[in-house]
């Protein structure tokens, strides 16, 4: 069976995601390749149902943190089933944004749950389909954060945590970088548009010649 090609984009908040990524829906398109979008939570009806579940939950029960560590995992199971597989599987490039990482770092790092916990939802539910190439956008927390301000929409549940969560997020996200560089590429955000866009066709060239 032809496989695509699976990238994921990665970041904390206002690392500058969903900017990044309509560069490179320009780039992969101007290299006539077949790519569907995507994005976690969410990506199918139901997936994104849980989406607004964990982010903007009606009730003012407090979630708790294995909860939302389950909610991430039961849209993700609904994504790769309904979404990724058939994509990958009928030789598309699928980029999404936000994937596994994100899971280590908010759940692991922010959360404090256990990583052997989120390695055994992970061996179940992703197994072997990772991303061949993941963009990690860096950038302080508190830097992400002015973007974000900037930009002026209403925070969601997750944005509304303290710094200190941010901080165990980016260190997360950085020591997996450290365990897997040849998967996970650190992409300089915290520099005008331009550089960051300079550094992703850099990665994205690379990635595209060892296809
Ligand atoms: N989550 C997700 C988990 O906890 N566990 C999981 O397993 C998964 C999959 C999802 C939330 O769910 C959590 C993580 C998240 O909290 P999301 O939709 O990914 O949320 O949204 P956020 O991370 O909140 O992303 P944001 O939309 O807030 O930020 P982006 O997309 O990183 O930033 P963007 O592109 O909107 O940029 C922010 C602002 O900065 C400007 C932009 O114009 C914009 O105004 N900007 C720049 N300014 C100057 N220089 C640059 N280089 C700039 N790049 C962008």
């Amino acid at each position: 069976m032809m496989q695509g090609k699976f990238i994921s984009i990665e970041g904390t908040e206002g690392a500058g995601k969903s900017t990044a990524l309509q560069f490179i829906k320009q780039y992969l398109t101007k290299n006539n390749i077949d790519v569907v979008w995507t994005r976690e939570p969410g990506g199918t009806e139901l997936a994104e149902e849980i989406r607004r579940l964990v982010l903007h939950p009606m009730s003012f029960e407090e979630i708790e943190p294995e909860t939302e560590l389950l909610l991430m995992f039961a849209a993700r199971a609904q994504h790769m089933k309904k979404y990724i597989l058939p994509a990958l599987n009928s030789g598309k490039w699928v980029a999404t944004d936000r994937f596994i990482d994100a899971s280590y770092a908010y759940q692991g790092g922010g959360r404090g749950i256990a990583m052997d916990y989120i390695t055994m939802l992970d061996k179940w539910i992703v197994g072997s389909t990772y991303p061949q190439l993941t963009l990690l956008l860096d950038i302080a927390p508190h830097q992400g954060f002015e973007r974000a301000e900037k930009r002026g929409t209403d925070k969601d549940r997750i944005e509304q945590e303290k710094m200190d969560f941010f901080v165990r997020v980016r260190d997360v996200y950085l020591e997996r970088a450290k365990q897997d560089p040849e998967r996970i590429k650190v992409i300089d955000a915290s520099v005008p548009l331009f550089a960051v866009e300079n550094q992703i066709r850099d990665v994205l060239d690379e990635f595209i010649k060892r296809r």
